[in-house]
């Protein structure tokens, strides 16, 4: 499987991107510069800055702004208590980072997309909105798991389309859902996103990073060759298959890891493309 490297605002090859990832014909799509140091520089300022209420312990060591709609203590939880939050959490976006980071991604998006804007994902109920993104920030600690875990973000999707994401299931293909992160700021050791060579399919019933069949180990990831590990400078994109292909990040060791991303798919007919968190 390929993959691509361009520089914003250069898009040149990657004008279908989208498509191209949701057929796995591209492994990945690196986008270099996606924000420059000095933006870099403000967005990190400003997240420091963000009243601590703000935040949301996810898991250990995964603490992230705002929430995502999927909720995985309480995958059944009610969808007005989401969408309450989102919309509280869009003003919050917006008055506390100077720098308006869904605005980037609505740019880039539609550049990869063959100049069709892609939208952020409207909400059951009129003027009910999904939150675009969110920013992650790992910490080392021990026992964390979140992305570190080898996952797949259909099978995380598909644990709130009872709740959250009924809507989000009815509207959106998302089996074959993106992952997309902007590295905002690299740890010192680990960190790297690894992207095996497997589809959700190929090993449906994985269970940390293992398949087993009668006991005995079939695959597991994390001794196999089949997979690549994408070193990430800060500032870079990269949008990926996560709905299809098994992917992690590498376990934070040292220093703090802060990322950017959501998820985004096509309507079913495959004419519009969505994203959210
Ligand atoms: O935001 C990140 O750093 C990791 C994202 C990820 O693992 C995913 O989208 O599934």
């Amino acid at each position: 499987m390929n993959h691509l490297v361009i520089k914003r605002p250069d898009f040149g090859f990657a004008k279908d991107c989208l498509n191209a990832l949701k057929k796995t014909e591209l492994k990945y799509l690196l986008v270099q510069d996606f924000f420059t140091g000095d933006e870099l520089k403000t967005i990190i300022r400003d997240l420091r800055a963000l009243p601590n209420r703000l935040y949301t312990k996810a898991t250990p060591g995964y603490t992230v702004f705002p929430r995502p709609a999927f909720n995985m203590v309480n995958p059944a939880e009610d969808v007005e208590v989401y969408f309450t939050e989102a919309k509280e959490a869009f003003i919050n976006l917006k008055k506390y980072i100077g720098i308006d980071v869904v605005a980037r991604f609505n740019d880039v998006f539609k550049q990869l997309n063959s100049a069709k804007p892609v939208q952020v994902l409207p909400g059951p109920t009129d003027g009910s909105t999904f939150m675009p993104i969110n920013f992650r920030i790992m910490t080392p600690e021990i026992g964390t798991k979140a992305t570190s875990h080898i996952h797949n973000g259909s099978n995380i999707t598909a644990r709130c389309v009872n709740g959250t994401y009924k809507h989000l299931a009815d509207v959106v293909d998302f089996e074959n859902q993106l992952s997309f992160f902007c590295l905002l700021q690299n740890c010192a050791v680990g960190g790297d996103l690894t992207i095996y060579d497997f589809k959700r399919e190929d090993y449906p019933a994985l269970v940390d990073g293992r398949y087993l069949i009668n006991g005995d180990i079939k695959i597991d990831l994390e001794t196999t060759k089949e997979k690549c590990t994408v070193h990430m400078e800060p500032g870079d994109l990269i949008v990926f298959p996560g709905g299809q292909l098994w992917h992690r990040v590498e376990v934070v060791k040292k220093a703090e890891r802060i990322s950017l991303g959501g998820f985004a798919a096509s309507s079913f007919a495959g004419s519009n493309w969505y994203y959210w968190i």
